[in-house]
């Protein structure tokens, strides 16, 4: 018997597909289904996770290929971005040839692992086909009103004088200067993705095959929240505000406006807050030193939420003072504070310490009033200490809102603010509009032009793509685009001046929310061939990283939606069916001076269960870290190619998909990927000496059919639900009973071979090639059909028949399946713990009911 060699098994397989252009997508007129892996950055190399999540996606594509559908599979990459600007900053590699090469380096090391990808329709998002199709629909979007121009905050770094991305901003400085960075408002460009705020919420409840987890991250970042707002009328003010001409805003007079969820505790308000970007802020620090201050440190802290929330409150008082909606001689001071967002609601709240933490905390350290206005229903009194109270109850202290329930009295306060004209009910949303502005390079160009005379002005459809010039420079900070001699100089396509084009570039999420559109035919003259989208469209199933649960999926909605408005495709969510998968992980270790060692340099010693680790090539006694994700900083990553290397394709496939279940994370040992191997060998072994001219024994055969048939049960539902490890796990018990069956051959070995030929196909698709040609079998395994599951043969011969006696289980028995009536009945009152019964209870059988193969039922008297 010949050992299996997969060092030339796999390539004469993957030859064979090749030959035949096995994975070029074929519309045949059978079902459709897409099956999309959420596509690569191309940062160098394909590390495991990238491996473990095509090699999923390949599973399912082979597993509906062979259920008969006709199967769209494609490939590309995310091409643009600022790792790239980085290579050509730090190394002074151009960020296309830096990019290019890489996407050549992953393609190859990508088509090591065997997936049945549809390269023909490959393309990168850097590519000027690509991006100038999304500056075709851009333009689109912008003639609907979806696309518009507004001031927008950004992280500006004073020494290099550029705009830093979030991620560059390290600790409040600049990664390359270090200089503190500061907040800037610069004119950019915006998707107005809050018009679809509430369709985005209603959408998710159609997707019944997302985890529920991503959903629920999806609604809290849109963030719905029902309120009002309310309007304070200024009651006292400094008089150094001046009164501003009519027509315009007036500080001095205008009343506050505050957005509130909680309108039900108006009279435990205690004092008006506003952002420190307030307009009213703003006023009076041009004459109080004190408040530009505040203003200037708030300006230094992070603008996340979550840095908002960690940082101590602050504030200033204004001196201003309002007058409450609800009682004309109570007035309330009006500060500036810390924790106020400038960009949600009105970016003014009023405060009420004893029922909101932040507001408590506030003041406790300035000293403000807390007037405790709701009670649980089972308290008497309700003293506020350090903690808000949040929960529910009834209204007290609170004039014609008292003896109310929460959500009434929240009700009754707008009814009244709206009666009164001093406010109105609200419903707001958490999510902002999309700033898709990125001061940089290497992104798609915005298709716009600026003219003196005609303001911002679409590039013409015939000029487009508008392409990146090639011949720019990173020596300097900036963007190379701005400062590129000829590029941005054109004519105005209106009145054919001197203008300028747009140098921001768009964020690289615009790329990847459309992708899976312009894979339907990547080659079409529209941004998106309409009937190649019908056709294809929704993604059946889509398979990624956790990490993009809340931006690209909501981005991807999004877009899809404003194109399907636009009457480029007809569907409102892109992706029926959405898998997210953990996480490759792998031991750490480390050196006693700090150094992070390679797995590959690592002897690991186990003994008597105390793990020890030596540097291979030092000699150097390791300490053993954590079980973390492979990263390249604490040196624990196993590239794929070393797998392939030393133990082939197929064990490597089945490795990252048989230790764990495909949503947790999967640590990397090399003990895993020697059973993969091992059971690829053995699975050669069953086919290599499996000899036609023995017929078996009949017994044995028919078991092993039966055994057959269950295992097409277990490992199909295992793919179907997503449960590879699983139904891996079940190949595995499969083959040992084919190989522990030595009594069987004939037709019934042949049947448990073939399925066992198809059922590890999508897992271990060469040896599974190499299996099927030595059944003798004509074509590819790749194109045989799912094999089918038949119940009956899947059958015991015994069954477990329970005996009952007035309705209650007293004992059971075993019979043939389909045993005669007669002979069932005998059995069951054979019975010892029947005829135990029986005697006991001084009763005897009046008449016997036999449900053939289910149930006996005895009527006793
Ligand atoms: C008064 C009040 C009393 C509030 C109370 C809460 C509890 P969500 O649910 O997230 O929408 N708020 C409004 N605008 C804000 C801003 N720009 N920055 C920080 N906080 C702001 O939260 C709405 C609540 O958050 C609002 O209701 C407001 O405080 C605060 F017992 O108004 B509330
Ligand atoms: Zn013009």
């Amino acid at each position: 018997m010949a050992r299996y060699e997969p060092k030339t098994a796999e390539p004469r397989q993957q030859q064979r597909w090749s030959d035949a252009n096995a994975f070029v997508t074929k519309d045949t007129g059978r079902p459709k289904y897409y099956v999309l892996e959420m596509f690569p950055y191309p940062s160098g190399n394909i590390h495991m996770g990238h491996a473990r999540n095509y090699v999923m996606g390949d599973v399912v594509a082979r597993h509906k290929r062979a259920q008969g559908f006709d199967v769209l599979h494609p490939m590309g990459w995310d091409a643009f971005g600022m790792p790239a600007e980085n290579a050509a900053m730090e190394r002074g590699i151009h960020p296309k040839g830096w990019t290019y090469s890489n996407i050549a380096n992953m393609r190859e090391q990508l088509k090591l692992l065997g997936l049945s990808l549809d390269w023909s329709r490959e393309f990168a998002t850097c590519d000027p086909e690509y991006y100038g199709k999304q500056q075709a629909w851009f333009l689109e979007l912008f003639k609907r009103g979806l696309v518009y121009r507004k001031d927008a905050v950004v992280n500006w770094d004073p020494v290099d004088n550029t705009v830093l991305a979030n991620e560059q901003v390290i600790d409040g400085r600049g990664w390359r200067s270090g200089a503190l960075v500061e907040k800037r408002k610069l004119n950019q460009w915006f998707l107005r993705i809050t018009d679809y705020a509430d369709d985005l919420i209603e959408g998710l409840k159609t997707l019944n095959r997302w985890p529920e987890k991503v959903r629920l991250m999806q609604e809290n970042w849109i963030g719905k929240s029902k309120g009002a707002t309310l309007w304070w009328p200024i009651a006292e003010a400094p008089a150094f505000l001046p009164a501003s001409p009519e027509g315009e805003p007036n500080h001095a007079r205008d009343p506050i406006e505050v957005y509130t969820t909680r309108p039900d505790t108006l009279f435990g308000a205690s004092f008006l807050a506003l952002s420190a970007d307030h307009p009213l802020t703003r006023a009076i620090a041009e004459h109080r030193p004190d408040v530009a201050d505040f203003i200037k440190a708030c300006a230094q802290t992070g603008t996340s939420e979550v840095d908002i929330e960690k940082a101590e409150k602050l504030g200033v008082d204004l001196g201003v003072r309002v007058r409450h909606p609800f009682d004309p001689d109570k007035t309330l001071p009006v500060w500036a504070a810390n924790f106020v967002l400038s960009t949600y609601g009105s970016g003014a709240i009023f405060g009420c310490p004893a029922h909101d933490q932040r507001d408590l905390d506030f003041a406790r350290k300035y000293d403000l009033p807390v007037t405790p206005v709701v009670k649980p229903d089972d308290v008497d009194t309700i003293e506020i200490g350090t903690e808000a109270y949040v929960g529910p109850g009834r209204i007290f202290n609170s004039d014609f809102l008292n003896g109310l329930d929460v959500e009434a009295a929240k009700a009754a306060a707008i009814a009244k603010v709206e009666e009164q004209k001093q406010g109105r009910a609200e419903t707001i949303y958490r999510l902002r509009d999309w700033g898709v502005s990125r001061q940089r390079y290497w992104g798609c160009p915005i298709p716009v032009i600026h003219c003196p005379s005609c303001g911002v002005q679409p590039v013409p459809a015939d000029q487009l793509p508008v392409v990146l010039p090639d011949d720019v420079t990173f020596d300097v900070p900036g963007n190379p685009l701005a400062r590129h001699p000829t590029w941005k100089h054109v004519k105005c396509p209106s009145c054919d001046q001197d203008a300028t084009r747009e140098t921001d570039t768009l964020d690289t999420f615009v790329d990847s929310s459309w992708y899976f559109a312009r894979f339907t035919d990547p080659t079409a003259d529209a941004p998106i061939d309409k009937a190649a989208a019908d056709h294809w469209l929704a993604v059946d199933q889509y398979i990624g990283g956790v990490e993009h649960a809340v931006l690209h999926l909501l981005y991807a909605r999004f877009i899809t939606r404003a194109l399907t408005d636009a009457g480029m495709m007809s569907v409102k969510e892109p992706f029926a069916g959405l898998f997210t998968q953990g996480m490759v992980v792998h031991e750490t270790y480390r050196r006693a001076d700090g150094q992070w060692v390679e797995p590959t340099d690592v002897d690991l010693t186990n003994d008597a269960g105390v793990r020890s680790a030596r540097q291979l090539s030092t000699g150097e006694a390791l300490v053993i870290g954590d079980i973390e994700k492979m990263s390249k900083s604490k040196k624990n990553v196993v590239a794929p190619a070393e797998i392939l290397e030393s133990h082939g394709v197929d064990a490597g496939r089945l490795f990252v998909l048989s230790d764990s279940p495909p949503e947790r994370d999967v640590q990397w040992t090399p003990g895993g990927v020697e059973g993969a191997s091992r059971f690829v060998q053995r699975v050669w072994a069953e086919f290599d000496g499996y000899d036609a001219s023995v017929p078996g024994d009949e017994a044995a055969n028919t078991a092993l059919i039966r055994e057959t048939h269950k295992a097409i049960k277990a490992v199909s539902e295992g793919v179907e639900g997503f449960r590879f490890n699983s139904a891996i796990a079940k190949l595995y018990a499969f083959l040992a009973t084919v190989r522990d069956a030595k009594d069987t051959g004939g037709e019934a070995r042949r049947q448990a071979l073939s399925a066992l030929a198809r059922l590890v196909a999508p897992f271990t698709p060469h040896v599974a090639e190499e299996a099927w040609s030595r059944l003798g079998e004509d074509g590819m395994v790749l194109d045989a059909p799912w094999p089918v599951y038949d119940p009956a043969l899947a059958a015991d011969d015994e069954v477990v028949l329970p005996i009952q006696i007035s309705g209650k289980r007293r004992s059971e028995i075993t019979a043939p399946r389909g045993a005669a009536s007669a002979d069932v009945e005998a059995a069951a009152l054979a019975n010892p713990a029947i005829q135990a019964y029986l005697s006991a209870n001084g009763v005897s059988v009046k008449k016997v009911i036999v449900v053939q193969d289910r149930i006996v039922n005895l009527v006793v008297g």
